[in-house]
């Protein structure tokens, strides 16, 4: 039984993940090496037989053309685009590239009869390609590649976004030929990935892959685990369950396959099983172990409930693993077991559910921990189960092949043109709380009167309204018709960045908007501003200085530098803890570090693209019960190459439950608090020291969260790439090639 849900589980992945390219050679040389083992087994065959050989060899040769051409789409150089979604139209106007694209790389084919295209008017037809060397021979098996967009014909339900690949195979005088249709694609595919090192604190639990474009940072990913502290019993057995993986296990997952004939005995003789019956044996099967005291192999909420408290053990962690695997369209069904209030393998606990990709190599990654005398899996805990036939770690991989974050790939002038007065009338409001629609905001606008008497105007007694609306109002009136209000403008705030953290980096003075309503407002460079219990709708978009420049005023993308403008001063010297303003600090009025309490962001925030990574002075801190409820554009929720991104409290990390959907797209980007990601976090800005998720202490520095749980226990947060979502405009990104294996094809 089981099995069988697992089975049906990893099925499920399957078909929301897609069919991936991997699968589809797989699929295809399979098939190759069939083929070949025919002709092998058939080689003493009669005359009539020798047909049938030769047609096989030659549906071989096909085989091999429609696997290598394949192949060759995933590692040519193709064609970028910024649209966000490939429709018809826009992959119409990707064709040319993409015949350009495959044929330099048919260019670069070592026998010199191979290179270049035939000429054709509509497709992009190969030379013959020989199989192997010995069949370079006119009579030996080749393949000739023709690709083709659709439609092909009128009426076809196949458009610009599908291309025909055609491989015909030759041998002696034998053709054969088969097809397959490739979609033009562009996704991120990855749940995060960045320059900076990556650490997962606890509670924190990821579904989709990982990748760390950049080598010679250490750790480029740190995951602790969800099941220490929880009893001290069960944190001993899992350091001596460490402790045993460290020294038998081969590889980096943490997880022992019951079926390995050199692993399996020496746990078993150890005495670890698999107590959920998965086939490995991992650190969910010590903590279901623990905790299933009537051994059903699932753990109620009684069951992880302390009797002397009347309280779960840790009520974040059973609610993460009860609400893994989230359905990922409006349409698609919640699975079994699902938020059912019992933890059991229908929720199929993994620490990371996907492939990490690393540019950093095990060998420099284990040297960098030897004066600590510590090893990879000191960093790396719990298990990490990646899709089927993938290794669950790559190590040394290049940048270009997991995906080349470079700030300068972002474009958010689409953001911005939401905004501001480009995006409508400006306008503002008085009533129960101040509304402002379209507007550059300006620091004045945090200037609130209350009314006391109404006089000739329109406002009723009690109304909020914005002070110069106030005043315009007034001044257009008899003395006998003037209004009377009183001026509730809160004072500005003096505080230390990041808020609430030990280890601050600057401090600023800041004007305080509170209880005001946002549509589509674009907030410019030195507004530095505290946004207090307020709500943003439609696109929120924020200006800053784009020209980072070094001391003799030459535009930097150096962080260093960056951090190096951020403390320049018009007067005085810089320190964390003198107060920034417009009067002492030119990073104050060229940047923008705004912090949001308690407010309600119901669209994408975007901002302008700095050449450099500038730490404090581009920032945005979201704290206190501030909550991401996307109602206005699911492509993206934070698009903010550049910026250094604060989410969540530092002092109570239970707060401010978010989900941000799409793309979060951020210079770095810490989060605390109970959030969920659907979609993909991208980390461009490798200036910083760490991207961490989830809760590391009070000072966000530690990798090892040392600290007591908090009140209000530890946050959540669960990170699950959604491929469904398709990409905002303006991240200029090459385009996949993606086989569909359904559509293979025999014959002409
Ligand atoms: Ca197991
Ligand atoms: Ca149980
Ligand atoms: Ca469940």
């Amino acid at each position: 039984m089981i099995r069988s849900t697992a089975a049906n589980r990893l099925l499920r992945i399957r078909r929301r993940r897609g069919l991936t390219a991997m699968m589809a050679m797989i699929f295809l040389s399979m098939a190759s090496i069939l083929a070949l083992g025919m002709y092998a087994a058939s080689t003493t065959a009669t005359a009539s037989a020798r047909n049938i050989v030769e047609g096989e060899r030659a549906r071989g040769a096909a085989e091999s053309g429609l696997r290598w051409v394949s192949w060759r789409f995933t590692k040519m150089n193709r064609p970028r685009t910024t649209a966000g979604a490939i429709t018809p139209a826009v992959a119409a106007g990707l064709w040319p590239g993409i015949k350009t694209s495959l044929t330099t790389d048919l260019n670069t084919m070592l026998q010199p009869a191979e290179r270049g295209i035939v000429p054709d008017a509509v497709a992009l037809i190969s030379k013959p390609i020989a199989v192997d060397a010995t069949s370079a021979a006119v009579t030996g098996a080749r393949f000739v590649i023709n690709v083709r967009p659709h439609p092909l014909f009128t009426g076809d339900p196949l458009d610009a976004r599908y291309l025909r690949v055609t491989s015909t195979g030759t041998y002696r005088t034998v053709s054969r030929s088969v097809s397959m249709d490739f979609l033009l694609d562009k996704k991120i595919r990855y749940a995060m990935v960045g320059k900076v090192p990556i650490q997962l604190g606890r509670n924190v639990m990821v579904e989709g892959p990982i990748g760390m474009t950049v080598p010679g940072k250490y750790p480029p990913i740190y995951a602790i685990s969800d099941f220490r502290s929880l009893n001290p019993t069960l944190t001993n057995r899992l350091t001596g369950f460490d402790n045993f993986v460290k020294a038998i296990h081969r590889g980096y997952d943490n997880r022992i396959s019951v079926n390995d004939p050199e692993e399996a005995p020496l746990a078993k003789d150890a005495g670890y099983t698999d107590a959920n019956g998965d086939s490995f044996i991992d650190e969910y099967d010590l903590f279901l172990d623990f905790f299933d005291k009537d051994k059903d192999k699932a753990i109620t909420a009684k069951e992880f409930t302390d009797p002397s408290t009347g309280k779960m053990y840790d009520a974040d962690l059973f609610a993460t693993i009860d609400a893994l695997s989230p359905p990922l369209t409006t349409t698609e069904a919640q699975r079994l077991g699902y938020r059912d209030g019992i933890i059991d393998n229908r929720d199929a606990y993994m620490k990371v559910r996907g492939q990490i990709s690393l540019a950093a190599s095990s060998a420099d990654w284990n040297a960098n921990l030897k004066s600590q005398n510590k090893v990879i899996q000191d960093q790396l805990d719990g298990p990490i189960s990646p899709a089927d036939g993938e290794l669950p770690i790559r190590f040394g991989v290049p940048s270009g092949e997991i995906l080349d974050v470079q700030p300068n790939m972002f474009d958010t002038a689409s953001f911005k043109a939401r905004t501001g007065p480009e995006a409508g009338t400006t306008k503002t409001r008085a009533g129960t709380a101040v509304e402002i629609e379209n507007k550059v905001l300006a620091p004045t606008d945090s200037q609130v009167m209350r009314v006391t008497v109404k006089g000739g105007t329109a406002y009723n007694v009690g109304d909020y309204v914005l002070k110069t609306e106030f005043d315009a109002t007034n001044a257009a009136l008899s003395t006998a018709q003037k209004a009377t209000a009183t001026n509730v403008t809160p004072a500005n705030a003096t505080e230390k960045v990041p808020f609430g953290s030990t280890a601050y980096q600057a401090t600023y003075t800041r004007p305080v908007f509170r209880n005001m309503h946002f549509k589509n407002v674009r907030i410019p460079k030195g507004m530095n501003a505290l946004f207090d219990n307020c709500t943003f709708e439609g696109v929120t978009y924020v200006e800053m200085q784009t020209n980072i420049t070094t001391s003799s005023g030459a535009t930097t993308k150096d962080p260093n530098e960056g951090m190096n403008w951020s403390k320049k001063m018009k007067s005085g010297s810089f320190s964390a803890d003198t107060a920034l303003t417009t009067t002492n600090s030119y990073g104050y009025v060229e940047g923008n570090n705004l912090r949001f309490n308690n407010c309600t962001i119901k669209g994408p925030v975007a901002t302008d693209n700095p050449s450099a990574y500038t730490h404090f002075t581009n920032s945005m801190e979201f704290t206190g019960a501030t909550m991401f409820d996307n109602q206005a554009d699911q492509t993206a929720t934070i698009v903010a190459p550049q910026t250094n991104i604060e989410m969540g409290s530092f002092t109570d990390p239970s707060k401010a439950p978010s989900t941000l959907v799409g793309v979060v797209v951020a210079g770095n980007i810490d989060i605390r608090g109970s959030s969920k990601v659907d979609g993909s976090i991208i980390v461009t800005g490798d200036g910083a020291g760490s991207t961490t998720m989830g809760w590391f202490g009070a000072s966000d520095a530690a990798t090892e969260p040392t600290t007591a749980m908090p009140e209000g226990g530890w946050g959540r947060m669960s990170i699950v790439y959604n491929p469904n979502r398709p990409l905002p405009d303006g991240i200029n990104l090459a385009i996949d090639i993606v086989p569909n294996i359904d559509s293979y094809w025999e014959g002409k």
